[in-house]
């Protein structure tokens, strides 16, 4: 009997994630959950808060229920379902929890890890962290736990008023560590205050304007040396081919939920390999089962920057998951098992969420 149920899952987080566009306490995931012969899951991005994008779980949910499910009834190929979802426009974040289930299932199905099937060949990843916006002492003491816990690169959360006292503050006490930051497209209409960030010397400055103006990114990163890297930008291989024709970026952090699914994704990290454009993976405080997409992508060799997936432990008390991610010196071990070779703590999951979906296919 194939049977698609969503989980409602609400994990506190250890610290609260404050960005340019507000403030997060916990993850609040919806978890997906096919099962018949096999058993194969997905996790949408999706939050309580549009903030981020213009998804938040009440529409993934809508979209889900309302017509992905229709287009599951007619296929579980992960290439045929991106083919009939497009007559659904946007809700990439939706679409992709389903996506990322379908590849997790055909990987499965073909007894082989999802590393083997996507043409991975990192056993390990390189780990970096993402800190919120904190008090400035807070920020220091996390910073230099960060360095001392072993990560490879320290990304900063920015905002107008919230930058360059941060950054003199981290480089002084601090000096050359890999250091970059982002903004959430907090400068738009203040290009000149970019401008100021020059000189700190980061690896890239992220998303510092509205996701749709890719004129006035263009117009900024011929003015400055740091790279520009996209974010918000990109929604799919043709965002990308727009940032590189502009020049309006130079990097590209890929999140798998904000293109679409894994089939989009693929296709940026070929296009970036192919034009040698600087790629990472980004993250949204996934539980268990998204962090495990995330691990698996950045085991292709494109991925040559340090991206946004940090273990289990710096998010949640408990993930969701019955082995948590783990960081050794840095870097975290791509899950090789069957699928997406992590196993949901089931148990677990009812405790902390709730079924808020079943439908049977
Ligand atoms: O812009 O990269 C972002 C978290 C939620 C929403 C947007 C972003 C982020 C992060 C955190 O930076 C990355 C992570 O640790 O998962
Ligand atoms: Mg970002």
């Amino acid at each position: 009997m194939k049977e698609i149920k969503v989980y409602n899952v609400n994990l506190p987080l250890k610290v609260p994630f404050e960005t340019s566009f507000g403030i997060q306490y916990s993850r609040n995931a919806l978890i997906i959950e096919y099962s018949d012969v096999y058993n194969a899951y997905g996790e949408s991005v999706t939050d309580d808060v549009p903030g981020y994008s213009y998804e938040d779980n009440i529409t993934a949910l809508h979209v889900i229920k309302d017509y992905l499910i229709e287009i599951l009834k007619e296929t579980l190929d992960p290439s045929e379902f991106v083919e009939k979802a497009k007559k659904i426009k946007g809700h990439n974040m939706a679409k992709s929890a389903i996506e990322t289930m379908l590849w997790d299932l055909e990987s499965k199905k073909k007894g082989i890890s999802l590393k083997d099937l996507i043409g991975g060949e990192k056993e390990k990843i390189e780990s970096g962290i993402s800190i919120g916006i904190l008090p400035m002492e807070k920020l220091i003491d996390t910073v230099k736990k960060s360095i001392d816990l072993g990560y490879k690169r320290i990304k900063l959360k920015i905002k107008p008023g919230w930058d360059i006292e941060v950054l003199r503050e981290i480089r002084m006490n601090f000096g050359d560590i890999p250091l970059t930051v982002d903004a959430n497209q907090a400068y738009e209409g203040k290009e000149n205050k970019v401008l100021e960030l020059d000189k700190f010397e980061l690896l890239m400055i992220e998303q510092p304007l509205a996701e749709n103006n890719m004129v006035g990114l263009s117009r900024i990163q011929k003015k400055l040396s740091t790279p520009i890297c996209l974010d918000e930008s990109i929604h799919s291989v043709k965002d990308a081919k727009t940032m590189l024709e502009l020049d309006a970026g130079r990097i590209i952090n890929l999140k798998i939920g904000r293109v679409g699914g894994l089939k989009e994704s693929l296709e940026i990290v070929n296009f970036c390999g192919n034009n040698k454009i600087p790629l990472w993976c980004g993250g949204m405080l996934e539980t268990g089962i998204g962090r495990a997409f995330n691990v698996i992508l950045q085991s292709r060799m494109e991925f040559n920057m340090p991206g946004d997936t940090s273990p289990s432990d710096r998010y949640f008390e408990k993930d969701i998951i019955k082995k948590p991610f783990t960081m050794d010196k840095g870097y975290i071990e791509v899950p090789n098992g069957n699928g997406i070779g992590v196993e949901p703590d089931l148990e677990f999951i009812k405790k902390v969420g709730k079924i808020i979906f079943q439908q049977r296919l």
